[in-house]
């Protein structure tokens, strides 16, 4: 199946953070790396007083069940210091499991799609540009990104990630 992650960093080393994070997550056989987007600098949306963050986003193929993949992406969360302090607050990474084929889940733990990307321009963006045919929802993302505001999210041409060996 398909696995779309968006990962975001705003405390620390950013791109670093970004780099490792991608390296880890595709450091076992259960994860095969399919693309990654160019990396964009983003205002925080919602929660309190924060700095901007980078974002991109991460396509996969697995077989894993979600369960595991979230598994996955909280404990590349954790080996790179991620502390809960408040939600929304800010964070040296943050791994979100946007969606999977086209698994539907309403588990409060792991909903699917992820209930707010298609909201979120500093999801959607990089998303389109690492797979220009994405679709979210029965929607393209092109289309549902034609109605937001986009302004906040600005491409960073001086960082590319590495993909993973
Ligand atoms: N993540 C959030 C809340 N707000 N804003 C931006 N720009 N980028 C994020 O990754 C982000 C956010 C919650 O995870
Ligand atoms: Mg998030
Ligand atoms: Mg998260």
């Amino acid at each position: 199946m398909k696995v779309v992650l968006a990962l975001g960093s705003n405390l620390g080393d950013r791109f670093d953070t970004l780099q490792g994070a991608l390296d880890s997550l595709f450091d076992s056989r259960e994860l095969e790396f399919v693309a990654v987007s160019p990396v964009y600098e983003t205002d925080p949306v919602g929660g309190p007083d924060q700095g901007a963050y980078l974002n991109v986003v991460v396509i996969a193929r697995s077989d894993l069940e979600p369960r595991m993949l979230l598994d996955r992406a909280q404990s590349v969360e954790n080996a790179f210091g991620r502390v809960r302090v408040e939600r929304w607050g800010a964070r040296t990474l943050d791994v979100d499991l946007i969606s999977v084929g086209n698994v539907v889940s309403d588990d409060p733990e792991l909903t699917l799609p992820h209930p707010r990307a298609h909201e979120r321009a500093f999801v959607l963006v990089p998303w389109v540009r690492a797979d220009p045919d994405a679709v979210l929802g029965g929607r393209s993302v092109a289309d549902l990104l034609s109605g937001l505001d986009q302004e906040y999210v600005r491409l960073r041409p001086d960082l590319t990630l590495q993909s993973p060996e």
